[in-house]
């Protein structure tokens, strides 16, 4: 007998052509991922949002006057898209900042289709 032959003796043959046909890749399936959101209002100064956005978002002062900007025109933008609890996390570190700052700025997450 072949090597072969021992290795495949414990293995019926139905196994077998199953694995042959149908052999699909075992589905891992990942986090879903949420979009945090700040939302315009008129009263928050533009260079609070801005230093928000540096302290909490890591970017730097051009990218979050950029997005500053965007907010202010558009009523809303997407400043990142994190895990749950990271979005989380973030949310609730902005909506503090602002709340102690007595500013009336509003950070919310939604998830991602
Ligand atoms: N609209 C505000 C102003 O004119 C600026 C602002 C921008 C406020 C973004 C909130 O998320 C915001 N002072």
């Amino acid at each position: 007998m072949r090597l072969d032959d021992f290795m495949m003796a414990d293995r019926s043959d139905d196994e077998n052509d199953t694995e042959l046909l149908t052999k699909t890749k075992p589905k891992t399936a990942r986090p879903p991922l949420y979009k945090v959101m700040l939302l315009n209002d008129d009263f928050t100064p533009m260079e609070f949002v801005v230093l928000v956005l540096e302290r909490f978002f890591g970017l730097n002062h051009a990218q979050a006057f950029e997005i500053m900007l965007t907010v202010h025109k558009k009523g809303l933008a997407v400043v990142g898209v994190f895990s749950h609890e990271i979005a989380e996390t973030k949310v609730a570190q902005v909506m503090d900042f602002a709340r102690r700052h007595q500013h009336p700025l509003q950070c919310t997450m939604e998830k991602e289709e």
